[in-house]
């Protein structure tokens, strides 16, 4: 008697789908150093055969949903609008007592505040730029300096000198295995407001 093998139904279905690789989630907060959550931060993420953005919500989170697992990932974030929030004369008044010794600021995320220059100094040009935006003369900061710069949260300066800044500039590296990622979080620093007066929006 004639037999005939037929393979069992799943066996034939695996062969018609095409190679799935596992995915997972990255995600993660940003915030000012005085801890307000910012909202509308572009947040974009590349990698192998990977290029995807969103921006934060409402509580500063955001989330990468189905990227392929085991790969290394760059997360980089964007918020380069309305250079003038929150900086206005005693922005200046405030740098120039830390420039003199006389008032120092007490963290150094407010330095990287005040290089309105993007020099990696505080200096008078940078009090003269802070100035030139207030009076209108000009209506973006000079050598491409965002109006806002992100550092990765867990990143540790030096107190009295942060720069010059952690590479690649406003992103993070990270290494994903087969597990959500979670916790790839920034900090802003308002480009001339040393005052924590902006507007984290
Ligand atoms: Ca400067
Ligand atoms: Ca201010």
């Amino acid at each position: 008697m004639k037999s005939t093998f037929y393979p069992p139904l799943c066996f034939l279905l695996l062969g018609l789908l095409p190679f799935a690789t596992a995915q997972v989630d990255i995600s993660g907060h940003v915030r000012t150093y005085d801890n307000d959550n910012m909202e509308g931060v572009v947040v974009t993420l590349t990698g192998p055969g990977v290029s995807m953005n969103t921006q934060t919500d409402v509580n500063g989170d955001y989330l990468f949903s189905g990227v392929p697992e085991n790969q290394t990932y760059t997360v980089c974030v964007d918020h380069d609008i309305d250079p003038l929030n929150g900086v206005s004369t005693f922005d200046l008044v405030l740098t120039d007592k830390h420039m003199q010794f006389v008032q120092l600021f007490d963290t150094p995320h407010k330095i990287i505040c005040a290089d309105a220059t993007g020099d990696d100094l505080v200096d008078v040009a940078d009090i003269m730029t802070m100035r030139m935006l207030i009076l209108g003369v000009i209506t973006t900061y000079p050598s491409g300096v965002p109006s806002w710069r992100f550092v990765p949260a867990d990143w540790v300066p030096d107190p009295l000198n942060p720069f010059p800044l952690p590479l690649p500039l406003q992103c993070k590296e990270i290494i994903v295995g087969s597990s959500n990622f979670t916790g790839v979080d920034f900090i802003g620093d308002k480009t001339g407001d040393v005052n924590g007066s902006a507007v984290p929006y």
